[in-house]
């Protein structure tokens, strides 16, 4: 009976149909004469998720008959973005469902508009996670990720009066859909308390921590479907509730705020995620999330681990810990801590386990990145826990006197431990400590990595250690889902979609580069996406843009160091060049819009400012008559996954400038050249890989080279060098006042005096890469066939090959597929 009624539904119309109206009536209580849109959202949703359980399940199944090794993502951020859309593509249901929802009365594409973003990640790194979890679904691999169910995600960003202003981004509030609660697997977590000290039945001196406070942790699983396979694994996210629902003795007292303080304490913990990229903020409750996330995620790995009742000397060979950044590092020393305190197993024998068992990415060299948490707040919190970090530190620090006797410096340089009041804890150390291997994000970027901030861990440990996993997207997502006009051109030039599980086989389309019948199809679809795009920025800010405008995007977190900045000065000097010429020279024009759209840090002043002098141009440009048939400005908020959806397939040129040495890898660059158009950018991260990749005339690069920054830097501190004229001439511009009150502006404009992301040398190789840009879009075939070219060679960009070289190299597992049989 079981095997019979719990096959996987078919996906005949009638069957969806009938499907949408029980989940409407049965699990939504709705009728036909109360189903809005939103309602007919939420019924397909909950009918596409039976699919994505029975699958769920058969995965489940099946892993747990075979048993293999598998991976375990820890990553705090899972910025997943929509799933309707992506679980119908990915079931290969999207065109059933389209009938049938049809049949009922709806678009899909606008049931697919109904949903809130999963928003529970900052940028890269949490887009990055989420895209690794397409592809372990996809290639069949073993996987779990492992993460906060933040009740808050990012938050929305709305303009008022040209600044950012934050609000909540509650995206629960009608409930969702696409998660599994799972009461049944909850943890404890404890926190504080003390550590006692004993002597067990064999005269051993251990540990244990107790007493402190104790919250649960319970799992909300959330099923992420393989392209094209039965595979479906999970992403479990942790919420936090209170281990005790309520204090008697104080609600009897009448103190009912009180009763009910411990409760809401407890479910603070994984109440909103922390809206800083790039940056380290140390707060009690982030360290608190830190360490909630990897109690429950270890409790929950061993768990399964032990079920086939394997000696602990086996765990490595069956379990790969991935730390995504160091924010889960704790989770070194937790398993070291289980090990030794729990599971009776020597010092030796535990942390010959923990370094076998753990990998770590490292995502940035940016020293204001790197988490250090203060000593004093570590001991507060998880007093065993700051031990058990003396103690390996003191080990690790005596090997490394032994290999190098006598040198202090180095001592202090590599310890975990950063001397000073108060000490802090280095948390890329202990990660580069316990971890089997190192990975940086692009090939630049991991030779810093290389060169700096470990470069005394490569001597020690030898160079084998540290590599390179470039970083990829995924296809589904970001070409297939999000530009399917480009897809079906593709898929129809390869004879079928197996080039969206296999990325390198795009290179077959650089044969039609020269074929004007395709340059056109290709053109067409980019000028049909900006129209899309065009809509949706009038739609939101009012503005009217023409899709034969040159699109020029930056969409990424604000920073100083991904230079937002140089591009507005670089609108300003555009906007004066235009107001200088004759009605003739316009007409040579190269008519422009240039979008920007991303969130600066609630806290990061700079950042913000750059967002007003962005809001205060395009108020000027926009409204004037003289130039606005040849240049557009555009701020689109609140971007996340979904704006992002729309944005990149509609762009002719995008920025990722960088100052050299700066960005790790970028992602967003990988999807627009797979999307069609071409990149402006400094050699810098993966900028450096796609231009390998896709032939230097395919690319704008400009700039000072990483080699290069250090020594400007020192010679701008030190020899009074001059500001860029036309640079001078921009700050002047804005000082004049033509774009608002300058003083607003004035602590952005000091920035430039120290000038440490070097725009000022920068900028008129910027303005010079400009106009090479505006020269090439002029030859409509040139252009086609550079963009052609660019996408077609890709195939290296797909997070698929990042995967596979993380699962052979580091994770050393294997794919499991989920057969007919489960
Ligand atoms: O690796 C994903 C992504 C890179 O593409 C970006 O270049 C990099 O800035 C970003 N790094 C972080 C580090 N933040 N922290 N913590 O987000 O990672």
């Amino acid at each position: 009976i079981w095997n019979e009624f719990s096959k996987e539904e078919s996906t005949d119309e009638a069957t969806i149909q009938k499907s949408f109206i029980r989940h409407a009536t049965k699990t939504l209580a709705r009728s036909s004469y109360n189903m809005d849109q939103f309602a007919a959202y939420q019924a397909t949703a909950h009918s596409v998720r039976d699919h994505l359980i029975d699958r769920w399940n058969a995965t489940q199944h099946c892993h747990s008959v075979k048993d293999p090794k598998r991976v375990y993502y820890m990553s705090l951020e899972f910025l997943i973005g929509r799933t309707l859309d992506n679980a119908l593509l990915n079931l290969n249901l999207k065109d059933h469902y389209k009938r049938a929802i049809g049949g009922i009365g709806f678009t899909i594409e606008d049931l697919v508009d109904e949903e809130v973003d999963a928003a529970l990640g900052n940028g890269g790194l949490g887009r990055l996670a989420a895209c690794f979890m397409d592809s372990l679904a996809t290639l069949d691999y073993p996987a779990w990720g492992y993460g906060i169910r933040y009740e808050y995600g990012i938050f929305q960003q709305k303009l008022v009066d040209g600044y950012q202003t934050e609000y909540p981004d509650y995206w629960l509030t009608f409930g969702n859909p696409w998660e599994i609660q799972r009461l049944d697997v909850s943890y404890d977590v404890r926190f504080r308390g003390y550590v006692e000290k004993y002597v067990d039945v064999s005269g051993q001196t251990r540990y244990r921590w107790e007493g402190g406070e104790k919250v649960v942790a319970v799992a909300n699983d959330y099923p992420i479907p393989g392209f094209q396979t039965k595979n479906c694994i999970n992403i479990r996210l942790w919420s936090s509730k209170p281990k005790k629902e309520f204090d008697f003795a104080s609600f009897n007292e009448g103190n009912y705020d009180k009763s009910v303080e411990e409760q809401k304490a407890a479910e603070n913990i994984t109440s909103v995620l922390y809206p800083n990229d790039n940056h380290m903020v140390g707060k009690v409750l982030r360290l608190k999330q830190q360490y909630f996330f990897v109690s429950a995620t270890l409790q929950d790995i061993i768990r399964r681990f032990k079920k086939t009742s394997r000696p602990w000397s086996e765990f490595p060979q069956q379990v790969s810990i991935q730390l995504n950044d160091t924010h889960p590092t704790l989770s070194i020393v937790e398993l070291q801590r289980i090990l030794i305190d729990e599971e009776g197993l020597t010092w030796d024998e535990a942390w010959d386990i923990v370094t076998h068992t753990y990998s770590y990415t490292n995502h940035t060299v940016l020293p204001e990145a790197l988490e250090k948490w203060a000593v004093p707040l570590i001991s507060d919190l998880l007093p065993r826990h700051m031990m058990i970090i003396f103690e390996l530190n003191l080990y690790f620090l005596q090997r490394v006197e032994k290999l190098f006797p006598g040198d202090r410096d180095r001592l202090r340089r590599m310890s975990v431990i950063e001397e000073g009041h108060p000490q802090y804890v280095r948390m890329a150390h202990l990660a580069a400590i316990g971890s089997h291997h190192v990975n940086g994000v692009a090939e630049l970027h991991s030779e810093l990595v290389k060169t700096t901030i470990f470069a005394d861990f490569v001597e020690f440990f030898g160079k084998e250690k540290f590599v390179n996993v470039t970083n990829g997207v995924t296809p589904r997502r970001w070409l297939h889902q999000a530009n399917p006009g480009l897809s079906t051109l593709i898929s129809e030039k390869l004879g079928g979609t197996a080039w969206l599980k296999d990325l390198s086989q795009l290179d077959k389309i650089k044969a039609f580069a020269d074929d004007v019948g395709f340059q056109n199809r290709f053109m067409d679809i980019k000028y049909k996406n900006k129209i899309r795009l065009a809509e949706y920025v009038k739609d939101v800010t009012g503005v009217t843009l023409s899709p034969d405008a040159l699109f020029d995007v930056q969409c990424k977190r604000l920073h100083e160091y991904k230079r937002q900045h140089m591009n507005i000065f670089g609108v300003i000097h555009r906007y004066e060049k235009l107001k200088s010429m004759s009605k003739a020279e316009l007409e040579k024009v190269v008519p422009r819009v240039v979008i920007f759209a991303g969130k600066a840090a609630p806290g990061y002043y700079t950042a913000k400012l750059i967002i007003k002098l962005i809001t205060s141009v395009a108020n000027v440009v926009n409204a004037d008559p003289q130039t606005s048939e040849y240049l557009k400005l555009i701020f689109i908020p609140n971007y996340n996954v979904s704006v992002a959806e729309i944005l990149i397939p509609a762009s002719d040129l995008s920025q990722h400038i960088s100052t050299a040495g700066t960005e790790a890898s970028g992602t967003s660059n990988m999807k627009f050249v797979l999307n069609g158009g071409l990149i402006l950018g400094t050699v810098d991260g993966a900028n450096i890989e796609i231009g390998e990749e896709v032939g230097k005339d395919n690319i704008f690069f400009f700039g000072a080279l990483t080699a290069e920054v250090e020594d400007i830097r020192h010679h701008q501190m030190y020899h009074n060098v001059a500001m860029d004229a036309k640079l001078q001439g921009v700050i002047k511009s804005i000082q004049s006042g033509r774009y608002g009150d300058s003083v607003i502006f004035e602590p952005l404009l000091g920035t430039l005096r120290s000038d440490y992301y070097l725009l000022s040398k920068d900028f008129t190789p910027y303005l010079e890469a400009m106009e090479r840009v505006d020269a090439a879009f002029k030859n409509k075939s040139a252009w086609a066939k550079k963009c052609i070219t660019a996408a077609a060679s890709m195939g290296k960009f797909s997070s698929d090959r990042s995967i596979q070289d993380y699962a052979k190299r580091i994770w050393k597992i294997t794919p499991v597929p989920t057969t007919e049989e489960f």
